[in-house]
């Protein structure tokens, strides 16, 4: 068993219920939820849309990071995405951050997320789930990468956890 960390983010449909079957659809599929952070509404990165609802997640799963990023495309596509433009709006995303203290660099699969440290949607969530986990190449932990991260951008805790 590996311990992994995902993002997921919404902005089309009914936001908080494509997450939540999100997460329940991974825990059908060996990708078994350990901490789910609290929900966020999120200003979109990228082109103007509508705004995301993200969470972060640590899981534990048995796939190898291959199987993993299959199962997770299939989860995408039985919640209903469909291909639109880069950094357009999704039903659902799920993005693989962290797999272990792995570093991976295949054609189609790059593990850390190489946008980790840019973004406020996916480090304020992953604080709360893995504050003291250690980036395997920048070498900070969680918390110190969302201190030093310039937060201009709208980012509102909806539930908490
Ligand atoms: N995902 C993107 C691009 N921009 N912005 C927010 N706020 N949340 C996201 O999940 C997101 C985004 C590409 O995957
Ligand atoms: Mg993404
Ligand atoms: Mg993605």
């Amino acid at each position: 068993m590996t311990t992994i960390y995902l993002s997921l983010g919404s902005n089309i449909g009914n936001r908080k219920k494509n997450l939540e079957k999100a997460v329940a659809e991974l825990n059908k599929n060996n990708i078994k939820e350990i901490k789910i952070s609290s929900l966020y509404e999120t200003e979109p990165v990228g082109p103007k849309q509508r705004n995301f609802y993200n969470i972060a997640g640590k899981f534990k799963t048995n796939l190898n990071p291959q199987e993993l990023l299959k199962v997770l495309k299939q989860t995408e596509q039985k919640l209903g995405r469909t291909k639109t433009y880069r950094w357009g709006p999704r039903v659902i995303d799920i993005d693989i951050l962290f797999y272990g203290k792995q570093v991976i660099k295949s054609k189609n699969l790059i593990i850390p997320h190489k946008e980790i440290i840019n973004r406020a949607f996916v480090l304020v969530p992953m604080k709360e789930v893995a504050s003291n986990f250690v980036h395997p190449t920048q070498h900070k932990t969680i918390k110190t990468l969302n201190n030093v991260l310039q937060k201009d951008t709208y980012i509102k805790c909806i539930e908490k956890i």
